[in-house]
């Protein structure tokens, strides 16, 4: 914690302490009170999870640490892309405010003197670990790889890979021995542990044991890297989700013909997912459902050996997802667009005093919001300049934490409210808008943005978006320098070489 003094935000480690701690009171390397913090990072998970209302879901771990936490109804993402995303909620910065819009660019590249999240917790003297996705990572090209990793962020770090890395070969792709950007699904044997993810899980429990043995306060993070493509699980994972019981949503929707242009190409950007066959989605729907039961077993396997080490009653658990996912709807599969599918992503805290068990917050909020909740909850002093808020002091004075949940995309920038999303395209809007009332049209089939009826709300949010993003564009002092000239590195040559063609 090299920061002056006068940049410091007075932290209210509590409320319940019912002290201050000023910028003088947490000496470097001298963790407040043994407060860990557990992050759990899902890869392209939706909000298709029994706890966010979906009953076809099979994710009783998950669901279980809801019922024991917080909810959040309404969290959304800033860029809906995994490596912009992961780059924002990790420093507290919107993807305008660090210049990372895409995959592949190394932080520091960018941001060359930034303090990541993990980053301030190791400078106040916590042991701080990674295992698996936490910056970007091609998935599953870089699996097994530190993928573009930030070094400073991290004591101690884990890249396991598993059989689904050398099971390649048998993966069904709508293009064939292509994995990580194209629609791809194998419903494969073994045990859980085979698995990359499975590796992950049963190395966040030995570190677990470590830490219980050590007592050395820390911020363990765990990156899973299902469900994004391949949907790859064990068979029994697809025996939760028989074909018979999938929904695929209407394939004759075509409300996105009358979208502003940059909209329209957003839903139709991939040809080759393009109006599948029933038969098609239904087996997509279903792999992409079991690898979320498989994550949800991995996540139940980290909670258990935080409960089995006793860690559990001062350890603050996030579980969430870098951004959302469409399964068909409008058209579209995967991610990249802005609406609700894509922008919203599940994000449930537990562990966060005066709280009561199982609660739904149920206004907008941005996962940049961790950093200043995670860094308060732990009494770690922040940069004061950083755009997010602090969710519980908010949800303690039963305020309105935010007026709405913003994030961008390529020309594009949307904001969700209580009750609407409105969307613009182009700068100021110039290449179009959307509205959709979340009130009466929860899956935004119905651009309203035009209408006459409409058009006291239209202007209204028009107003508030633009000066909202107006500031969300000025770069704050905690982001240092920012090298607006950082680009995206070249991929790598996989590990494991090029996947074998696929046999007969
Ligand atoms: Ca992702």
């Amino acid at each position: 914690m090299n920061q002056p003094c006068r940049s410091l935000r007075v932290v209210y480690v509590a409320a319940n302490l019912g002290f201050l701690l000023g910028c003088t009171s947490v000496p470097k390397n001298v963790p407040a009170d043994g407060r860990n913090v557990l992050l759990i990072v899902a890869d392209d998970l939706n909000c298709s999870l029994g706890c966010y209302g979906d009953s076809s879901a099979f994710t009783p771990h998950i669901d279980n640490l809801a019922d024991q936490g917080t909810r959040f109804a309404q969290a959304h993402c800033q860029y809906p892309l995994c490596g912009p995303s992961r780059t924002s909620f990790l420093t507290g910065l919107y993807p305008s405010q660090s210049g990372v819009r895409e995959n592949r660019v190394l932080l520091r590249d960018a941001l060359p003197s930034v303090v990541t999240l993990p980053q301030l917790f190791r400078q106040n003297g916590y042991d701080v670990v990674r295992i698996g996705k936490l910056f970007h990572y091609d998935n599953p090209g870089e699996i097994g790889t530190a993928g573009q990793d930030d070094n400073p962020s991290w004591d101690e770090t884990y890249n396991p890979a598993g059989r689904d890395k050398r099971e390649e070969h048998l993966i069904h792709s709508l293009v064939q021995g292509r994995f990580g950007g194209t629609l791809s699904w194998y419903r494969s044997l073994g045990n859980d542990e085979e698995y990359t993810d499975g590796m992950v899980a049963q190395i966040a429990r030995r570190k677990l044991e470590e830490f219980a043995d050590s007592q050395v306060p820390f911020f363990l993070a765990v990156g899973f890297f299902r469900p994004h493509t391949p949907f790859l699980a064990p068979s029994k994972y697809f025996d939760f989700h028989p074909l018979e019981g999938i929904d695929v949503p209407n394939r004759e929707e075509d409300s996105w013909r009358d979208l502003p242009q940059p909209a329209q190409r957003s839903l139709r950007a991939k040809s080759s997912q393009l109006d599948l066959s029933i038969d098609t989605a239904k087996a997509i729907i279903q792999a992409y459902r079991a690898s979320v039961s498989f994550v949800d077993a991995q996540v139940g396997q980290v909670l258990d050996a935080l409960k089995k080490t006793g860690l559990d009653d001062h350890t603050l658990v996030i579980f969430l997802s870098d951004h959302g996912y469409h399964l068909g709807e409008h058209g579209h599969w995967q991610k990249q667009t802005l609406f609700e599918d894509a922008t919203r992503v599940p994000l449930i805290v537990r562990g966060m005093q005066d709280v009561i068990p199982g609660s739904i917050a149920g206004q907008p909020v941005e996962l940049i919001d961790l950093f200043p909740t995670v860094s308060t909850w732990a009494g770690i002093a922040f940069d004061e300049s950083l755009p997010g808020i602090d969710l519980f002091a908010s949800w303690n004075s039963d305020g309105n934490p935010r007026q709405g949940a913003y994030t961008e995309w390529r020309k594009g920038a949307t904001f969700r409210t209580k009750n609407h999303r409105i969307t613009r395209w182009g700068e100021g809007g110039s290449l179009g808008w959307e509205l959709y009332d979340h009130t009466v049209d929860p899956n935004e089939l119905h651009n309203v943005a035009d209408d006459a009826s409409m058009v006291q709300t239209f202007d209204s949010l028009r107003h508030l978006m633009l000066s909202i993003e107006s500031t969300n564009q000025q770069v704050p002092d905690a982001a240092g320098e920012v090298n607006r000239k950082a680009r995206p590195i070249p991929r790598t040559p996989p590990i494991l070489g090029q996947p074998h063609s696929k046999m007969p």
